[in-house]
């Protein structure tokens, strides 16, 4: 079975070209992937949501100013404080630490940028998923933009539409759109994200239509009435630290969390390819894998600063000096 599988994976996976490389430290520092990878395994062990976590600051990251680990800068006025990741985006003391522990073995040679797309491949990959040869090369950006992470980051209020031009705004298409919302079948969310779907939709009186009625008891216990909206639930309840394919058999079935995944199956928009690759994925999970896998290598390149552009940051927190 497990043999079938593998095979399957190899036959259906078609590699990614892009500008980065996978031996990119080879000679300034040879053991980088094995020094993240403990950091990650630790911090996991510790908790099992950060693998979740530090999946999403590595979307987050490249999805403004591209993969230029922007998202990590401290300030006010960073993307740190922008609305989807205030109180929201978490992990970054988790990669200080790992940024810590490459800087001992090897200072000022590999980027933060970096760290978080190794970071986020070894938490896809210690939560079960598919592993990939992540590019690396990537330098720090000296500027964070709230702006464009208010406007470019995906809202989980957003249509279909919307999230599909958001996607497509950074080079990715509709099967990236699907493969990457598969993220979503590890870590919680907030309540007060998606409360608004279970009594008086839109103000229509009535809860979200596309929300299986069976799930709406159970989700209201866990998000009352003028309760704590930072109250969690899982994205994925049926495994909620496994990444596996439940996340779209969640959602054929009516029961995806935020309205942001019920409309890849529920939208009635012309771009609703997203229900007949959802399907997909919801039946065969070595396509799911592949895509997946595939998708985050392609998001990984979105604008990487190379050459004589940005800088390693010593601290992500903060531009060198
Ligand atoms: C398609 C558009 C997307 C929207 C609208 C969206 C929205 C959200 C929201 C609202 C949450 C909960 C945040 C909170 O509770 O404060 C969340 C969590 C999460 N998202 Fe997404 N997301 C999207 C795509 C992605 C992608 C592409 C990935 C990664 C490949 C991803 C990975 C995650 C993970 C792992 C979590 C859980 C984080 C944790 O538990 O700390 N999401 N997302
Ligand atoms: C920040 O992003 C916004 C929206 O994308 C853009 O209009 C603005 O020029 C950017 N600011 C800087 C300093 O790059
Ligand atoms: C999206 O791009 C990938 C290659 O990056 C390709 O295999 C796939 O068919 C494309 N999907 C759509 C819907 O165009
Ligand atoms: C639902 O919301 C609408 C608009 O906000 C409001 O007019 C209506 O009275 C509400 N209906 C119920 C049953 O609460
Ligand atoms: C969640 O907690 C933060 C920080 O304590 C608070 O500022 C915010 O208002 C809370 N949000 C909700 C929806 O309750
Ligand atoms: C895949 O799953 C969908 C629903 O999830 C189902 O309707 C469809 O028949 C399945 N397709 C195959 C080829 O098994
Ligand atoms: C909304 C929610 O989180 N529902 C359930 C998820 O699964 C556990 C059992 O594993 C239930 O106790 C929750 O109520």
């Amino acid at each position: 079975m497990m043999m079938i599988r593998v095979v399957t994976f190899l036959m259906v996976c078609v590699v990614v070209r892009c500008q980065l490389s996978s031996d990119f430290y080879s000679k300034n520092c040879p053991n980088v992937l094995n020094i993240v990878r403990r950091e990650v395994r630790s911090a996991v062990r510790n908790e099992m949501r950060m693998a979740a976590s530090l999946l999403r600051l590595h979307f987050h990251d490249c999805f403004v100013n591209g993969c230029d680990g922007s998202v990590l800068l401290d300030g006010n006025d960073g993307e740190k404080f922008a609305l989807p990741n205030l109180n929201s985006a978490r992990g970054y003391e988790v990669i200080d630490s790992i940024k810590a522990a490459v800087e001992t073995a090897c200072g000022g040679v590999v980027s933060c940028a970096d760290v978080l797309a190794i970071a986020a491949r070894d938490s896809v990959v210690l939560s079960g998923g598919p592993t990939w040869n992540v590019l690396l090369g990537r330098r720090d950006g000296v500027s964070a933009n709230q702006t464009a992470a208010n406007l470019q980051l995906p809202s989980p209020f957003d249509s279909l539409d919307s999230i599909v031009s958001k996607f497509d705004a950074v080079g990715l298409n509709t099967t990236d759109v699907v493969a990457l919302s598969g993220g979503h079948t590890i870590g919680l969310s907030r309540c007060a994200l998606f409360s608004g779907r279970l009594s008086n939709f839109s103000g229509s009186g009535a809860p979200d239509a596309t929300l299986d009625s069976s799930l709406i008891p159970e989700l209201r216990s866990a998000c009352p009435v003028n309760g704590d909206g930072n109250n969690t639930v899982a994205l994925d309840n049926r495994s909620r630290d496994l990444f596996d394919n439940s996340y779209f058999r969640n959602l054929v079935n009516g029961r995806g969390i935020l309205q942001s995944d019920q409309v890849l199956v529920s939208g009635d928009s012309a771009a609703s390819t997203t229900k007949t690759i959802a399907e997909l994925y919801s039946n065969n999970s070595a396509v799911f894998f592949c895509d997946f896998a595939n998708a985050m290598i392609k998001m990984g390149n979105i604008s990487p600063l190379t050459g004589g552009n940005g800088e390693i940051r010593r601290n992500c927190r903060v531009v060198n000096s």
